[in-house]
């Protein structure tokens, strides 16, 4: 990854913030690719790899995975694309994550979006999903929230005393977000 020059966007926010429906429209309007790092995860862990368990029981139980393996499969899923723009949604988790990511792939993103919203309206979102996601039960989706109050809030603190942070309010409408999503995106400065 050290000889592809990348932009990367971090996509950050809550448990059902909409962080990937809005990497959908964000895709159409300005030429990103979209890696998930749930996404990327929950397919290794169906393709039967040997690592596939780990990520199984870390899911189930909202706990971060190891960064190297979240790393590995972000590194190889932008080597493998030709794009050489990056929309990474739901990574960094923690301040281990974000200081592995700098220092193995050398890349700092452009900014940061951050999706505020409610637990509230988070848990009303996720229970409604119905796409079998095996997290989205009220036991695991209530210890996602707390990891994420506890470890991946600092990963945007640490982004805002840079100054990266774009902070959205995401509790309304999805056309709505995604205007003020669009705006982040415009501002000439990037
Ligand atoms: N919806 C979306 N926007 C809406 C709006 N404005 N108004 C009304 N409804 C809206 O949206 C969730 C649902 O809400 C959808 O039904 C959508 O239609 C609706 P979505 O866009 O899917 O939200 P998103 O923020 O992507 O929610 P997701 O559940 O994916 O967030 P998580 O951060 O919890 O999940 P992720 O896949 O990133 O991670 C899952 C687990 O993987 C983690 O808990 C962790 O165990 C593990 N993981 C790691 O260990 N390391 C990583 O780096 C990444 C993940
Ligand atoms: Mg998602």
């Amino acid at each position: 990854l050290a000889n592809k020059k990348v932009t990367i966007v971090f996509v950050l926010g809550g448990p059902g913030s909409g962080k990937g429906t809005q990497c959908g429209y964000i895709v159409q309007h300005f030429g990103y690719t979209h890696l998930s790092a749930g996404d990327l995860l929950r397919e290794e862990m169906k393709s039967g790899s040997e690592n596939g368990f780990v990520i199984k029981d870390m899911i189930k139980e909202g706990k971060i995975v190891p960064s190297e393996l979240t790393i590995k499969l972000l590194e190889q899923a932008m080597l493998e694309n030709r794009n050489d723009k990056f929309l990474i949604d739901g990574f960094p988790r923690n301040e281990e994550n974000r200081a592995a990511f700098e220092a193995f792939t050398g890349i700092e993103p452009e900014f940061v979006l951050f999706f505020e919203c409610s637990e509230e309206e988070m848990q009303k979102r996720l229970l409604s999903r119905n796409q079998g996601r095996e997290d989205d039960n009220i036991e695991t989706i209530k210890k996602r929230f707390k990891v994420f109050m506890e470890s991946s809030l600092p990963v945007i603190e640490h982004y805002e005393a840079k100054g990266k942070v774009r902070k959205i309010d995401a509790a309304r409408p999805i056309l709505e977000v995604f205007e003020a999503v669009k705006a982040c995106f415009t501002r000439g400065d990037i």
